[in-house]
């Protein structure tokens, strides 16, 4: 071999271990994991004082029972029928403001950890429901009745809210006891064989306190049940404690109503009745099966953290740069978030879920009279784990949620919460400049968002709160899951879509209601209007010429009446909470309320349950805050709307709202008419609402323009280098594998199925 050739080999060689080489550092590179879970500092002293926030702990909630067993004659609450005395639930008694804010800001007394543990007593001459305080936790050595100190009466037992024994009781009722009185008509018309029937039931019962009778929609028990009604609902009387004595004192099949189940198989013998027989599905549902048509391709996209969260989880505190709240689960009312903070300012001292109620229509006896309230059922309590890479992005932070509800031990709902960050793929601010200079400046849309999901029966409602970049606050609730439906018959079509062969999708509602405690630049705030008008005037320069000038309108809204505004009136469209102090340009520093809201009318205030609904007649109202007013409504008033335990219209008597600490009231939803696309589910798209809590001259300027994610460059910088733009890295830094983990699911363990 020539030494020319040799040489040349030799060259090629080494390029060659030279490639290789480069090959494996890349690779190595592209295989390193991106950045951990980054924890933020953190004030321990405020983190811990905000424990003061947290819901109770599994052994705190143990505690409380072990204590209420000893000295109360109670039964296990999971074997419980209504006719016992047992606990129905216990979650924590969160202290006054007042106490609370002397612990947090001054220095004062941790005040008491306490729990509220809600009795029924069934087993006694005077059944009823009673409230108590139990503590100090974790070792109670008291427990205070507060029933009237909460309400100002005692509560009713048939204010009551359903329990699963109740449901249970009435199908074995109708199974064993009612459709047996009418055997031919429930075999020719239905094939029914004591399993083939699933049902829901319609609340409140009946038209005046006192009674329980509940209308119940029978379907074909399959999956997604909801959309497969067989014309057939049955009124139960339940009211009596004693099962033995319950009725059916109606039945009604296909638009036509019978006194019982012995007269419809009279009349069904007697060729009588109008049959229109429904094919019976598949167990998986047939059109209302969520199982894909398609098979599955690859997974799509998925949200990537190269550099960790910005955020931290401790307890219950989360905390990014910027924001800072703490939150608790209510197991009635779900998240409830506390000491709101943007910069180490309190913007909101609570806002938290009141309820969500659905008024329907229908020519069906179980749809014309539902007006469902979900926090009697649970919206905490229905809060199951949450889907990686569905319900929420997959790399998010999933959290726990503790309840003892109708159960003597505390039931923990795996991965029920979860917060992340969510880049929108829009800019969140933008300037591209050609005029005078040319630069370019920007800031992504990040937000940090902390979700959770409750299904109660058929509907699911996605509650996010987002915390954004420039100290503004967002709630959304998206409705999704399946709809309710009525058999269709005659004029069904005044009540809804038809969907299916025999299914009407109902029209109803979805209102929302929730408390917002603002405390902008302090606890003291008034309310204030800025709205536009146009005034004609003389032209300056001409007084030959008129024009239309626009101009700001300026109001203080001083009293509680002045600041509800009803569904229909017209609202100013600027309206915020004003603090005493000033910005730097000398006005008064604000958080406006901004609503979105395609609500329709809740109910006719005629009505005689609309008072227990009340907070429906306003999109807004502002109060004055007080300890005795801390919800605007009742899980009882559910099944005594005609008497409510609380009338949240009570709340609004003219009290003044100048500089005093007050609360806003925000009602939002939309109407609801069902379509062909509802088939087999909701989509959450549109189905959307909320509202924002925006500064308004809070800061001098927009604090996004301190975010470290803001872009700038000019023509003359290299953008295309790391130290100019960050965005620049990217390629390099966002190379790494992340940190996934495996797909997990606990949703299923330890499930009551209803
Ligand atoms: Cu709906």
């Amino acid at each position: 071999m020539n030494p020319k050739a040799l040489l040349v080999l030799l060259i090629l060689a080494l390029v060659t271990i030279f490639a290789l080489v480069c090959v494996l550092v890349t690779r190595k590179e592209k295989s390193s994991h991106c950045g951990a879970k980054s924890p933020i500092s953190l004030d321990r002293s405020q983190k811990n004082k905000n424990m003061i926030f947290a819901a109770l702990s599994a052994e705190e909630m143990v505690q409380v029972v072990k204590y209420l067993q000893l000295r109360l004659p109670l039964v296990d609450a999971s074997q419980a029928v209504s006719s016992n005395n047992f606990i129905h639930y216990v979650d924590v008694n969160i202290p006054r403001k007042e106490e609370v804010l002397k612990f947090l800001d001054h220095d004062g007394p941790r005040p008491p950890r306490q729990a509220l543990a809600v009795v029924y007593f069934g087993n006694q001459l005077e059944p009823n429901v009673t409230e108590y305080v139990v503590g100090p936790l974790p070792v109670p050595a008291y427990h205070w009745d507060v029933t009237v100190q909460k309400y100002g009466k005692k509560i009713s037992y048939h204010g009551r809210t359903l329990i699963l024994s109740e449901f249970g009781d009435i199908e074995t009722f109708l199974v064993e006891k009612k459709f047996i009185e009418a055997p031919t008509f429930m075999d020719q018309v239905f094939g029914h064989n004591g399993s083939n029937f699933e049902g829901i039931l319609a609340l409140p019962g009946g038209f005046q306190s006192g009674g329980r009778y509940s209308w119940i929609t029978l379907f074909q028990n399959v999956k997604g049940f909801f959309l497969h009604p067989l014309g057939l609902e049955v009124l139960v009387d339940h009211s009596s404690l004693n099962v033995s004595d319950w009725k059916v004192p109606k039945v009604f099949y296909n638009g036509q109503y019978f006194n019982s189940f012995a007269e419809l198989e009279e009349k069904f013998k007697a060729k009588r009745v109008i049959v229109t027989k429904v094919k019976p599905v598949s167990s998986d549902g047939g059109f209302s099966s969520l199982h894909p048509r398609t098979p599955p391709l690859r997974s799509g996209s998925f949200y990537h953290e190269p550099f960790g969260p910005h955020y931290n989880v401790r307890n219950n505190q989360v905390t990014t740069p910027t924001w800072s709240f703490a939150f608790r689960m209510d197991v009635h009312r779900g998240l409830h978030l506390y000491d709101i903070r943007f910069k180490d300012q309190r913007i909101v001292y609570e806002l938290s879920v009141q309820d969500a109620i659905s008024i329907y229509g229908s020519n069906s006896p179980g749809g014309m009279l539902t007006r469902y309230m979900d926090a009697s059922f649970g919206m905490g309590r229905f809060a199951h784990s949450l889907v990686r890479g569905v319900d929420c992005p997959y790399s998010a932070t999933y959290l726990d949620a503790v309840y003892l509800i109708e159960n003597l031990k505390p039931e923990v709902h795996n991965n029920s919460i979860c917060v992340f960050e969510q880049n929108t793929g829009t800019p969140f601010r933008r300037h591209f400049s050609n005029f005078q200079s040319v630069y370019y400046g920007g800031l992504a849309s990040s937000a940090l968002v902390m979700r959770f999901i409750v299904t109660i029966g058929n509907y699911d409602y996605v509650w996010n709160f987002i915390f954004h970049p420039n100290g503004a606050i967002e709630s959304k609730v998206q409705a999704t899951g399946y709809i309710i439906s009525s058999f269709l018959h005659s004029d069904g079509l005044d009540y809804g879509n038809r969907v299916a062969d025999h299914t009407l999708g109902t029209i109803h509602t979805h209102v929302i209601n929730y408390r917002v405690d603002l405390d902008v630049g302090g606890i003291k705030n008034s309310l204030v209007a800025n709205d536009m008008t146009f005034e004609t005037v003389n032209t300056p320069w001409n007084p030959n010429h008129k024009i239309r000038r626009m101009k700001l309108v300026k109001k203080v809204l001083d009293t509680e009446d002045k600041a509800a505004f009803r569904h229909n009136d017209k609202m100013p469209r600027y309206i915020y909470f004003a603090a005493n102090s000033t910005n730097k340009w000398g006005h008064k520093r604000g958080y406006l309320i901004q609503m979105i809201s395609y609500a329709g009318d809740h109910l006719p205030e005629e009505d005689p349950m609309e008072r227990a609904i009340s907070w429906g007649r306003y999109k807004l109202a502002v109060t004055r805050r007080k300890e005795e007013e801390p919800c605007s409504t009742s899980i009882y008033n559910q099944n005594d709307p005609w008497t409510p335990t609380v009338a949240f219209a009570d709340f609004i008597d003219n009290e003044t709202i100048v500089d005093e600490d007050l609360v806003a009231w925000i009602t939002t939803g939309f109407l609801h008419i069902p379509h062909a696309e509802d088939i087999p589910n909701t989509v959450t798209l549109a189905n959307a609402v909320g509202f924002l809590l925006r500064p308004y001259n809070y800061f001098d300027n927009d604090p996004s323009i301190d975010s470290p994610d803001s872009v700038f460059f000019t023509d003359k910088d290299d953008f295309n280098s790391c130290e100019i733009n960050h965005i620049a890295c990217l390629p390099k830094t966002a190379a790494c594998v992340p940190n996934l983990p495996p797909f997990t699911y606990e949703g299923f363990q330890n499930l009551s199925i209803l």
